[in-house]
């Protein structure tokens, strides 16, 4: 029988966006709303080559956000035992990654942006960046 994973129940999610009615464009606003996390840290991914891979690893506890500033780039998703892609490509839709998912970004497109919004400072310890490692601490919290 197949098992409810976690991943089903990702799914982008919308960032309010207000449309100037002088057609001024569009801005995007993030409020304690949106995410179910303080931000506590702000990078960016952009110059990444269409043929380069971001990411490779899960992380313990860490729950980051992710948006397509600009451009377009896809987010596979695995739970250790089964993968989802999620295309990223408008800056008001993000993906949020809950901790204990192993994550790789790739097909970036010319001038893709990547944003992270995540609930942390920077800590190496809370890396898990070998899969074998990643299905190892799967099975301690199983
Ligand atoms: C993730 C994906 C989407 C820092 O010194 N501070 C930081 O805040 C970050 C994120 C990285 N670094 C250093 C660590 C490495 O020496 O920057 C170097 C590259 O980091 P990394 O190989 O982890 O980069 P990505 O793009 O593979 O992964 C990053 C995030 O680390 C990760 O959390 O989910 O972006």
């Amino acid at each position: 029988m197949h098992k409810k994973s976690v991943l089903d129940t990702l799914q982008l999610i919308e960032i309010p966006k207000i449309s100037d009615p002088d057609g001024r464009g569009n801005l995007s606003v993030i409020e304690k709303e949106v995410l179910p996390y303080a931000i506590k840290r702000v990078y960016y991914l952009y110059d990444v080559p269409s043929d380069s891979s971001r990411g490779g690893h899960a992380h313990i506890e860490l729950q980051q956000f992710l948006i397509a500033l600009s451009g377009s780039f896809d987010v596979v998703l695995d739970d250790g035992e089964e993968r989802r892609t999620f295309t990223l490509n408008r800056p008001n839709k993000g993906l949020l990654i809950p901790n204990g998912i192993w994550r790789e970004l790739e097909n970036f497109s010319a001038g893709a942006v990547c944003l992270s919004l995540v609930s942390d400072i920077y800590k190496e310890e809370d890396y898990l960046r070998s899969y074998d490692g990643f299905k190892a601490y799967l099975k301690t919290t199983s």
